[in-house]
């Protein structure tokens, strides 16, 4: 495939865009369309890595700002395009050096440090799958992810190492290389990032990949068992791209600030993926949120579109509008939120205090990309997720016993799912091909969420279908809670909600029953929020606990968290005679 030079080439236009969209069966041509702006490899290849850094080199974009980073500290360096380019060439490198091929995963554990993009966009290059985990996991999830992924490196700090994997070495035989991007290698299979690349060369060779090959790892929680591995290919990045252009309007030579951390779905596919695909600056500060230092870097970087989350909204409410007035904002054009329901008070403050309405968006780390959203140039419908972009196709569906599903009307209540047939959706979980089956019927993914659509097409959020909770936009599974509580010896049974709180939407909260001959005591309380919170880390640990002389259970002896947030609520614990169900598990 050609390179094209000129912006105007490189869109298609969207009304051909929205009429080949007209119909689902076109849907293909409308995603070949999508497909044809990207440069590809030779042979019919396709490299995210590649469309996102090398191709803008290539152009003669090489000199431009492609990652402004701000360190926590005040620090403050740029990388360019052409800079990106070199340093991940020498991961991957070092990768192949490391004995690292094709489909073998790479994980990253580390804030928002440089070295996480480059190593990202280096496993890319080498043709290996990027898994990147969350710094604010405890021991206990970053040993299940790197256990489960089979990762065999590891891009961490030294502290991070010390504290969270070290000791779980022993119970990780594939990860052969750790890397620490602030020190040298100490003991065998622990290197000096720094000292790897810098003795690489800076050219580098792709090796073929194949749109359809693995690229990144995403892991996931659901109700039941450990988290599960969502696996995306290079093709995602058709509609990583496609998405940020049609909900964003990104443009050449802006600045785009995605406040979502690496560590989840949004800060790669957002965060990394989409702006560099559309050779902007992209902004990534280390820090962690701070309302005046946020409103700040918004006015010294002149962000032009700013992707953010309702929890950190709600916490700039909270400041009022006041002190946003004091900056000057007016380089924002767009601004978005993602991860949690947005309500329209949300959409408003923005609207008051920047000048600019939050744009609520949709979709999952299954899904890849944005699949709902108020766009850039449409109506925006406060407390709507808005409708689906070109080239997706959605409705509110019923399952029905015998597997299929039954759309419903509009204002009807169900549950929100996609035809099957775009770029970014999953591949499969890892090592769970039931799991995956259980997410589609006839020809349809089922996303679990429950929404209703307008007669306009807009989509509304009304909740899960299942017992994950966001906190702080956080997805969390009952499962790695519960089994962490267990762990500790005077835990018989526990059970986790998500407790609604005025600012990150939810609170983990676990019910607890204890073993015969243990009291519960204030002290028990605070050693079990410990025990947790060690194991877990701050984003997944239970903020509360409450003990509880049963949890509710179904004949099976399933937990029936349903009613243990209906009690937290304050509510009637429900008809026990329908919900004492077994609900068949769903992905
Ligand atoms: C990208 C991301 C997915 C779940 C999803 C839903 C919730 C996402 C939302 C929203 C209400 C929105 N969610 N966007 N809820 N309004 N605009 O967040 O991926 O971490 O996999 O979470 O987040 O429940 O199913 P992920």
């Amino acid at each position: 495939m050609s390179e094209t030079t000129t912006r105007g080439e490189l869109e298609p236009d969207e009304s051909t865009l929205n009429r080949a969209n007209d119909a689902t069966a076109h849907a293909d041509s409308f995603w070949a369309a999508a497909r044809s702006e990207l440069e590809g490899l030779p042979g019919g290849g396709l490299n995210i890595a590649c469309e996102a850094v090398d191709r803008h080199v290539r152009a003669g974009r090489g000199a431009t700002v492609a990652l402004r980073w701000r360190g926590k500290n005040g620090e403050r360096r740029d990388f360019s395009y052409a800079e990106l380019a070199s340093l991940s060439n020498r991961f991957a490198h070092t990768l192949h050096q490391l004995g690292i091929s094709k489909g073998d995963r790479v994980c990253t554990l580390a804030g928002r440090i440089p070295e996480l993009y480059i190593a990202a966009l280096g496993t890319l290059k080498a043709g290996a799958v990027f898994c990147p985990l969350f710094s604010a996991f405890g021991p206990e999830p970053v040993r299940v992810r790197l256990s489960k992924s089979r990762a065999r490196v590891l891009v961490t700090t030294a502290l991070l190492y010390q504290r969270k994997v070290r000791a779980q070495r022993v119970d990780l035989p594939d990860l052969a290389h750790v890397l620490l991007t602030d020190s040298g290698g100490a003991e065998p299979g622990v290197h000096s990032f720094h000292a790897l690349l810098d003795a690489e060369s800076d050219a580098f060779t792709l090796p073929f990949t194949a749109p359809e090959d693995w690229a990144l790892l995403h892991f996931t929680s659901g109700t039941t068992g450990t988290p599960k591995g969502a696996i995306h290919v290079h093709e995602a990045i058709v509609a990583h791209r496609l998405s940020a252009r049609l909900v964003f309007a990104l443009r050449p030579g802006d600045v785009y600030w995605c406040t979502a951390d690496p560590g989840w779905v949004t800060g790669v596919s957002y965060g990394i993926i989409a702006p560099l695909a559309h050779g902007v600056t992209l902004v990534v500060d280390e820090a962690d949120f701070d309302a005046g230092r946020w409103y700040a870097l918004l006015e010294q970087e002149r962000v032009n579109v700013w992707y953010t989350a309702p929890t950190a909204i709600r916490m700039l409410m909270k400041g009022g509008t006041e002190p946003a007035r004091g900056y000057d904002l007016s380089a924002l054009r767009f601004a978005a939120s993602v991860g949690e329901p947005l309500n329209p008070e949300g959409v408003r403050w923005g609207q008051e205090a920047l000048g600019q309405p939050f744009h609520d968006t949709w979709w999952q780390t299954e899904t890849g990309a944005i699949l709902i959203a108020n766009r850039h140039g449409q109506e925006l419908r406060p407390g709507s997720m808005g409708r689906p972009l070109p080239g997706i196709t959605t409705a509110i569906v019923r399952r029905r016993p015998d597997g299929g599903i039954d759309r419903l009307d509009a204002g009807e209540e169900g549950e929100l799912a996609v035809r099957v047939g775009w770029p970014s959706l999953f591949r499969g979980y890892l090592d769970d091909a039931e799991r995956y089956q259980a997410c589609f019927a006839d020809g349809w993914y089922l996303s679990g969420d429950l929404a209703t659509r307008d007669v306009e097409g807009y989509y509304w959020f009304l909740g899960r279908d299942d017992d994950v909770i966001k906190s702080a936009g956080h997805l969390i599974g009952p499962f790695e809670v519960e089994s962490a509580l267990l762990q500790h010896p005077a835990v018989a049974e526990a059970g986790m909600i998500g407790k609604p709180d005025p600012f990150a939407g939810n609170i983990v909260k676990v019910f607890v029953a204890l073993k015969p001959g243990y009291v519960a005591s204030a002290a028990l309380h605070k050693e079990l929020l410990g025990f947790a919170r060690t194991r877990l880390g701050p984003a997944v640990a239970p903020r509360e606990l409450e003990f509880i002389a049963d949890l509710p259970k179904t004949r099976s002896g399933k937990i029936m968290r349903r009613l243990l947030r209906n009690r937290e609520l304050g509510l009637p614990l429900g008809d026990l005679a329908v919900l004492d169900t077994d609900v068949t598990p769903t992905c």
